[in-house]
Formats: C-alpha cells, sequence, structure tokens
C-alpha cells in the first residue's frame, strides 16, 4: 500500500454553546481535516490542534504548514521504513508514518492526524473496525461531559442539570482562579454525593494555590486535571502529597515516556489519553499498555472533535484501561450537524453511553458537502 496524495480541508464548524476554558473562549471549533488517498482507498482524520496556540503551542495554520513543508514530502512518493517497533494493530503503512515524521521535533497534532488518516485508510482495505483493531472490550463507552466557564453559578447549573437529563455518567467542570471552589461546590450540591464530578484547571493555577486545590478534597472530586504548567512536575508533585484528591495530568502527557515518569515521580495517578496531543493512535495505545502496567486509570480526553475524531476515541476508550467515563460527548453537546452521522447517547443500560462504531475504519462515513460548504480556505492537494 503507497500514499498517492494529502489533502489538507479546513472547515470551521458552529458550537451550539461558546466554550470557555482557563485559556480563552471558542465559538466555533476550526478544524484541519486530512484525506489521504492511497493507491487501496481513502481515509480521513482531524487534526485536533486549535485555532490558537493556547491549550497547547500546536496550531491550525502551524499544523497545515508543517504538513506542507515538511510531513507532505516525507510521505509522498517513496517507500516508508518499516517501523521499528511494529504497534500490535497489524497495520504496517500506518505503523510506518510516525518513524518517517520524527525528524521534526514536536508537532505531535499534525503528526497524529496524518497517521490516522493512514490508519483508516489501511484498516478500510483491510476491512476492519478501529475498535477490533485497538482490542475493543466494550460495545459501548460510558461518556461524560466537560463544562466551559459560565457566566454565572446559575447559568452553569442550568447547563450541568440539562446533561444530567441527557444522561451523562460524570461531570467535568473547567476552573480558573476566581471560578473554582463556590461553582464546584454548587454543582456538588446539585449532583449529591453519589454523582461523579471532577475538575479541569487547564494550567491555570501556581504553587501558592496549593492549599486552596488540598481544599477540593471536602468535595468528594475523581480527579483534578492539570492545575499547573505542562512543564511543571515537580508542583504536581507537591500537590499530589498535600491533597487526597487524584491529579491527573492532560497537557503535560506527551507520549509513553512521559507518562511513565509522571506516574512514577507521583506528579499524577490518572492519566488524560489524547491521541493528538500523544503524536497519534498508535502511541496512545502505547501510553494505554503502559498504564494498564502500571495500574493506572486512564480515561479518553477531548479536543471538541467532529464525528471524525470522535469515532477514533470511542473506539479507543473501549480498551480495558478506560476504567472512567470519558470526554467523549454525543455529536449534539458541541454540534447541531455533524460532519458524520451524528453520535447519541443510548438508552436503559446504554444510558450516557455511546456505541463504539463497528464498521471498516472509523466506521463514520465524511459528510463531504459540508466539508465544501462549512470551508474556510480552498482545499490543497499535496501529491
Ligand atoms: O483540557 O480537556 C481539555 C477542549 C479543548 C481543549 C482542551 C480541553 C478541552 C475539553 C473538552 O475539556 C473536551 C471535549 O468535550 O471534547
Ligand atoms: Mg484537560
Amino acid at each position: 500500500m503507497s500514499i498517492e496524495a494529502i489533502e489538507l480541508h479546513r472547515v470551521e464548524v458552529p458550537l451550539v454553546r461558546p466554550f470557555e476554558t482557563s485559556f480563552g473562549r471558542e465559538t466555533v471549533r476550526e478544524a484541519l481535516l486530512v484525506r489521504v488517498r492511497t493507491d487501496a482507498g481513502d481515509g480521513w482524520a482531524e487534526c485536533v490542534a486549535g485555532r490558537d496556540p493556547f491549550y497547547s503551542s500546536e496550531y491550525v495554520d502551524g499544523a497545515a504548514s508543517v504538513i506542507e513543508r515538511y510531513f507532505a514530502p516525507a510521505l509522498l512518493g517513496r517507500a516508508l521504513p518499516a517501523a521499528a517497533d511494529p504497534s500490535r494493530v497489524g497495520v504496517p503503512l500506518a505503523s510506518s508514518v510516525a518513524p518517517a515524521l520524527s525528524f521534526v521535533a514536536g508537532h505531535r497534532m499534525a503528526k497524529a492526524a496524518l497517521e490516522a488518516a493512514v490508519l483508516d485508510a489501511e484498516l478500510r482495505a483491510q476491512g476492519r473496525s478501529m475498535g477490533e483493531a485497538f482490542g475493543a472490550v466494550r460495545e459501548w463507552v460510558d461518556c461524560g461531559v466537560s463544562v466551559g466557564i459560565a457566566d454565572s453559578v446559575d447559568e452553569l447549573l442550568d447547563e450541568v442539570a440539562g446533561y444530567v437529563e441527557q444522561g451523562y455518567r460524570r461531570i467535568k467542570l473547567k476552573i480558573k482562579p476566581g471560578w473554582d471552589l463556590v461553582p464546584v461546590g454548587a454543582v456538588r450540591e446539585l449532583l449529591g454525593p453519589r454523582g461523579l464530578l471532577q475538575v479541569d484547571a487547564n494550567t491555570a493555577y501556581t504553587a501558592a494555590d496549593i492549599p486552596l486545590l488540598a481544599s477540593f478534597d471536602a468535595l468528594d472530586l475523581l480527579l483534578i486535571e492539570q492545575p499547573f504548567a505542562e512543564e511543571d512536575l515537580a508542583t504536581h508533585v507537591l500537590l499530589a502529597e498535600a491533597s487526597e484528591t487524584p491529579v491527573c495530568l492532560d497537557e503535560s502527557i506527551l507520549d509513553t515516556r512521559t507518562a511513565v515518569d509522571a506516574l512514577d515521580r507521583g506528579a499524577c495517578s490518572i492519566v488524560n489519553i489524547k491521541p493528538g496531543r500523544m503524536g497519534g493512535y498508535l502511541e496512545a495505545l502505547r501510553v494505554h499498555d503502559a498504564c494498564v502496567a502500571l495500574d493506572a486509570p486512564v480515561w479518553c480526553g477531548g479536543m471538541l472533535e467532529t464525528g471524525i475524531g470522535r469515532a477514533a476515541n470511542v473506539a479507543l476508550a473501549a480498551l480495558p484501561g478506560f476504567s472512567l467515563p470519558g470526554d467523549t460527548s454525543a455529536s449534539s453537546r458541541y454540534y447541531a450537524e455533524d460532519l458524520t452521522e451524528p453520535f447519541e447517547l443510548g438508552d436503559g443500560e446504554h444510558r450516557g453511553r455511546l456505541r463504539v462504531p463497528t464498521g471498516p475504519g472509523t466506521g463514520v462515513t465524511v459528510r463531504e458537502e459540508l466539508v465544501r460548504e462549512w470551508a474556510t480556505h480552498a482545499a490543497v492537494t499535496l501529491r
């Protein structure tokens, strides 16, 4: 199998409501979509980079540029080297993408998008679904919802009550200095003592806030996610020692090595797995396996993906180590219309769950007319 062309499609998809975090407020999702054309069929993927380099140093313009200038020439018109460390998935072409791109430092989200598109094409050619290829052990995955910073506690409670009514199995609240104990306490009251609740600070705090963050212990949270800077494992260790609430890392976990290091050093006891942040699904599987070996729970994060990225995330979340509900919410939590058939929560025993797609590759179909309608730039074809 060989890669014949790489297409870049840039779209803007309106969010049903603004999403505010400690690093900013988004009203649309600007996404970079990648289609690879191979001699055995096409594959699609979504790059998780945001419009601005606020969550991480990567952003959409940078991802598109590094793909055009460096990655596409390294993948097109040449036989890729066989991977030294072929993954357990049985995808020789997709496994050779990361080694072929490793000459560029960083840019993991751009690398991940290319690998995921090749993976989709290769699995479609093999007639295998992502869930089957990854080693899914569940047909449905438990879903949580990530709730942005609101204008008032009353508005937050209304939004959370709506999600509870829809069946979501856990609530994650975005926090920042000045929007923490009061709103989180109010949501704890609303959910009652048994409701699963966690918080995500997206690096907004410093070591001086450790006493405040330790006082979250009274709210019985599942975890506190990434309170301090990406590079700052040491302060996370201090918080983990000072509080009962498990510390979870998101931004700091770049690959298997950093995940194992963070767990070994006691900087976290739970890992948020986002394949885009780790350079791809194949590395995310290695992180999963390493965390399972260390008895550390993992859960699947999200980056406001459209159905294209969501399909692959849901397949990943069906692996055995994903013992906590993920930020894999239904399409309707983000978009009135999705770029694929919508992901919808189940009912009965599957209330608050999404079904793992079973068709080949991602198992979803890209609505190409919407990709054209929502395009912000002319599509680019690299050969
Ligand atoms: O920190 O998990 C995060 C969205 C964009 C960037 C970073 C994060 C998030 C979310 C939303 O929390 C998760 C989702 O619902 O996709
Ligand atoms: Mg996070």
